[in-house]
């Protein structure tokens, strides 16, 4: 019965899996005999532990789905606190829609600039984008992609009334703005080209679509002035005040 108890306990058995012929079997083992039953309950015991060694990695895939589920729940739960600002800009034609840009005038706290700067590239004798928004403290490189000469200068303070020169296809040149406002852009060798740098004090702007709908995502809670920019009209600021959670939405008419 010793025997019996302690070999049980070793393996993990039950009593019923210890039948009176198993019993018997296991005493010849111990006593150096070896019989056909015997085999087959070293065969049970092996394919029990086989069977726990197995389940391990099913234990571990269950703990690692768990991380992974709460880990995403929680950012999701993150990014559902953060609001929007939808809406749309409507104009006397759609035409005049295009390159308008809606943007908060400033919110708290200071913002990084992405370490991947801006480009404007000059193609087929016109500046592209022609409207640029950017956070302020963005290195914006200009890129002459054309087979002539272009220049880049802006009588702007907004760009420090720079003049980086003339240069030839595939040089680019850069310059880091720094302060708020907006700069035009122009070439002194094609008077007609013409782009605008918009240095805003936070990310939180966008190019409205064709339709004039825009959307500003993942804003912080709070009191702001909503205004739009757009290179021949005008529209009425709006006071606005986002809420976790919520979507706040509001038209303007360029006039
Ligand atoms: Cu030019």
């Amino acid at each position: 019965m010793f025997l019996k108890f302690n070999f049980q306990k070793w393996h993990g058995l039950r009593s019923d899996d210890l039948e009176p012929s198993s019993s018997l079997a296991l005493c010849r083992e111990f006593a150096g005999g070896t019989v056909k039953r015997s085999t087959s309950l070293s065969l049970r015991i092996f394919m029990r532990n086989m069977r726990v060694l197995m389940k391990a990695p099913i234990v571990l895939s269950i703990v690692a789905c768990y991380i992974v589920s709460s880990f995403t729940f929680h950012t999701f739960a993150e990014e559902k606190n953060l609001a929007s600002i939808n809406g749309t800009v409507k104009a006397k034609k759609a035409k005049y829609l295009k390159d308008t840009i809606v943007y908060i005038e400033h919110v708290p706290g200071t913002f990084e600039p992405q370490k991947e700067r801006a480009v404007i590239d000059q193609k087929n004798m016109a500046f592209i984008p022609h409207v640029l928004p950017i956070l302020q403290g963005t290195t914006v490189d200009f890129l002459n992609s054309d087979m002539v000469q272009h220049n880049v200068y802006s009588l702007d303070a907004v760009a420090d009334n720079f003049n980086l020169g003339t240069w030839l296809k595939g040089e680019t040149r850069p310059f880091t703005f720094s302060k708020l406002g907006i700069a035009s852009i122009r070439c002194n060798v094609h008077v007609d080209m013409l782009a605008y740098v918009l240095v805003l004090q936070n990310p939180f702007f966008a190019k409205v679509n064709n339709e004039g709908k825009f959307s500003i995502v993942n804003v912080p809670e709070g009191k702001y002035v909503l205004k739009v920019w757009n290179e021949r009209f005008k529209a009425e600021n709006k006071q606005i005040e986002v809420k976790a959670d919520t979507t706040t939405t509001r038209e303007f008419d360029l006039k």
